[in-house]
């Protein structure tokens, strides 16, 4: 049914010009998108504060939870990103940019959050080659991933494409947030030739905790929900012409693949691992191929 008008607890009349005098404070040299974008956000905020009606404690927690995470933030750490990613708002913002963005019938591969762990100038590194430093391939289920890269429409094999894959190690950690791991391992930046194929020796990624000592953790945990991520394989596929994809990949065996706390996985991303015997290299193989949509 509909939902009864918010009336608070006290019959206290709030000036109903309040919020758009607010909104009218910005100026005419504001542009058109961000005037929209304010003017949205304020009369959201206001509503919210109104119907809900926000004690200044209250708020001031809410502040206090933006200055840890503004504290706690450098090149290593992007509690911010982490917020957004635990309250379901960068998936949804995926959505909106790579889906309504797309007139496209058929489609193209599926696009996911990139995640506060992406790092630039992963190593360029040689078709076929390794991204899992020495010490942890003792350890770790070893993986060969494979397959290629076609224009969605036309199916036609893409050169020059680049897949730029990254994911944990077998301890659930990213390389930066672990001093054990050489610098950039479980990362590399791979080019497409002519016939579009791509492969790279990998891990089977674990499930594993999104960092939970900072303020996102003090959320989760006054949800009473868990920080765990099903197992996942990032991705950024980029190529001359062509949409970039920010993507993921997810075993369809891991724990959390139905719930995931930070709302990423989808369908078509879900992916098997099969057990390889052809390769004295790696114990399971992964074929996946990525299909991108021209400009
Ligand atoms: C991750 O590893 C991640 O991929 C996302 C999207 C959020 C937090 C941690
Ligand atoms: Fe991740």
């Amino acid at each position: 049914g509909t939902a009864p008008a918010v009336e608070n607890s006290k019959e206290h009349k709030f000036n109903p010009n309040f919020t758009q005098a607010v909104i009218n404070a910005t100026g005419p040299k504001a542009t058109p998108r961000v005037r929209q974008l304010t003017a949205g956000l304020i009369q959201h905020l206001h509503d919210f504060a109104r119907e809900n009606e926000l004690t200044v404690d209250e708020w001031m927690v809410g502040v206090e939870l933006m200055n840890a995470a503004g504290r706690m933030s450098d090149s290593k750490r992007n509690e911010g990103q982490l917020l957004c990613d635990i309250l379901g708002l960068e998936s949804l913002v995926d959505e909106i940019t790579y889906k309504l963005a797309s007139d496209a019938t058929d489609e193209p591969t599926a696009t996911a959050i990139l995640g506060p762990f992406y790092r630039h100038n992963a190593p360029e590194l040689a078709m076929g080659s390794c991204i899992v430093s020495d010490e942890i391939n003792k350890t770790g289920d070893r993986t060969w991933m494979y397959g290629i890269v076609t224009d969605f429409r036309t199916g036609k094999p893409i050169e020059g494409a680049v897949v730029d894959v990254w994911h944990t190690a077998p301890n659930g950690l990213y390389e930066q947030q672990d001093p054990d791991q050489p610098e950039f391992n479980l990362r590399g930046r791979f080019t497409t030739g002519k016939d579009g194929k791509y492969g790279f020796y990998c891990l089977r990624p674990v499930p594993y905790p999104i960092p939970y000592d900072g303020p996102a953790g003090d959320v989760l945990k006054a949800l009473d929900r868990h920080p765990m991520r099903p197992a996942h394989i990032h991705f950024l596929l980029k190529a001359p012409g062509y949409k970039p994809i920010v993507t993921q990949i997810f075993d369809r065996k891991s724990k959390y693949i139905d719930d995931d706390a930070v709302f990423a996985v989808k369908d078509t991303l879900i992916v098997d691992f099969k057990p390889y015997e052809g390769d004295p290299k790696a114990d399971f193989e992964l074929p996946y191929d990525f299909k991108m949509a021209s400009f």
